[in-house]
């Protein structure tokens, strides 16, 4: 197979890879590094430059079995050295508050910290010291003839200029409002949930106030505190929808952080300037299948859960190590069995990881309401759970598996 990776204007004969990987974010770069690394030739388009990826605040919880993936193929030395394990847990209610350290509890498993910029700019220096080739400020436009041998590309170079790639496969793994979803034919279902809910991600340069992820579930609504590095610490606080950030200054920031998370309660938090501020609408939704033709989706761009359980990347990596057998296995040994199965195999994590997160999100919040008075009887099943959680092992058990497990 001829390497041509340059650009090809619309007038050219477009140039041609194996694999064009839409997206560099944790689930295209872990792909791209797997795929280089397997001899297929790809390349990616980012529609960024290369100082905002490497600036994107984002996730930073990761599960064991994301390191356990980055670990095999030789991409987890700096979440290594810089990772900061984690396994503790906070509740607190208007009624006390009580920790699971879940790392006792079921498989035994922990997170490790390592903010997800960290994380993209190791694969990113990876996969360019092994000769990978990321095109930034490349935007693609669409996918077209998905159901033919060889997908094209349409996309836009840095200063606007109008550009095409073949290849035999286009991997989507440019988010939710990235271009494969654009193109995904008529036939593609995407089921989506709107939990009617918003959260304030904030940023904030302090260290964490508590050596536990914090969630406070509050009558003013939910806050959540979870550390990202010894001197940055992020913040929730649920918000109404429609909110704008700049309708947060920073007193009214720290007011609601020492109301809701009970500070005359459990202590100062430790106060900071608010770096960045996020509204995040809580919605989920699921692309089915994965796969259409030649475009198969994967990350954010396949499905897309609320940040309640800390999923999303952790689905990203996983998503990516499958693809990249699957594509391995059909372009350089012929076989299309893990490619036609991709799908089915990432849906059955996507869906389990959904049921959880939605299950999170119902734990820490009222749910909404058509008049806006908060119903008593959710409010009772909540206490419960809450209730549960604190006594049970059976639940903790249950709880453990699913919040760090995939
Ligand atoms: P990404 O990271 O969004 O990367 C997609 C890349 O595609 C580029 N792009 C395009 N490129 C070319 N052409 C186009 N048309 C393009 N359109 C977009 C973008 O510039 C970008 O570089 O998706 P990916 O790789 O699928 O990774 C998914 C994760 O980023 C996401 O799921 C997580 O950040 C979700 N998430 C968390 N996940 C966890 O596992 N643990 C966490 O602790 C966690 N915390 C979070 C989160 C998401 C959050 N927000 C902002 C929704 C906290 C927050 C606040």
């Amino acid at each position: 197979m001829t390497t041509d990776n340059t650009a090809g204007s619309p007038t050219d004969s477009p140039p041609h890879s194996q694999v064009v990987v839409l997206g560099a974010g944790p689930a295209g770069l872990v792909l791209a590094n797997l795929l280089h690394r397997d001899g297929i030739d790809c390349v990616v388009l980012e529609r960024a430059d290369r100082a905002r990826l490497h600036s994107r605040a984002r996730a930073g919880f990761l599960a064991e079995n994301t390191v356990r993936i980055l670990d095999r193929h030789g991409l987890g030395d700096g979440l290594r050295r810089r990772g900061r394990p984690h396994a503790t847990c906070e509740f607190r209610t208007e009624d006390g508050s009580f920790r699971l350290d879940y790392a006792r509890l079921a498989r035994g498993e922990r997170h490790t910290v390592y903010p997800q910029q960290y994380l993209v700019a190791d694969l990113l220096a990876a996969f360019e010291e092994a000769g990978g080739k990321v095109r930034f400020g490349t935007e693609a436009q669409r996918v077209l003839d998905l159901d033919g041998e060889h997908p094209t590309v349409e996309a836009r170079g840095p200063d606007g200029e109008p550009l095409r790639w073949r290849a035999r496969y286009v991997a989507g793994c440019d988010g939710r409002h990235g271009a494969a979803r654009r193109s995904l034919p008529p036939g593609a279902v995407v089921h989506r949930h709107d939990h009617g809910l918003s959260w304030l991600g904030l940023l904030v340069e302090a260290p964490p106030s508590l050596d536990a992820v914090g969630y406070a579930v509050h009558e003013r609504g939910f806050a959540g505190h979870m550390a990202r590095t010894s001197d940055i610490t992020r913040y929730y606080l649920e918000c109404e929808r429609g909110t704008a950030p700049e309708d947060w200054d920073e007193d009214r920031v720290w007011h609601e952080l020492d109301l809701r998370m009970r500070a005359a309660r459990h202590g100062p938090l430790h106060r900071g300037s608010v770096v960045a501020r996020t509204v995040v609408d809580l919605e989920s939704d699921v692309v089915e299948p994965l796969r259409h033709g030649s475009l198969l989706l994967a990350g954010d761009a396949a499905s897309m859960p609320t940040p309640s359980a800390a999923k999303g990347a952790n689905l990203a990596v996983l998503e990516a190590e499958l693809l990249a057998a699957a594509l391995v296995d059909d372009l350089a040994h012929g076989d299309g069995r893990a490619l036609a199965d991709y799908s089915r195999r990432c849906l059955e994590h996507i869906w389990r990881a959904m049921e959880f997160s939605h299950w999170m999100v119902r734990l820490l919040h009222a749910t909404p309401t058509p008049s806006g008075v908060p119903s008593g009887f959710d409010a009772g099943l909540r206490r419960a759970r809450l209730e549960a959680l604190r006594t049970s092992r059976a639940q903790q058990d249950w709880f453990a598996e699913n919040y760090v497990g995939l």
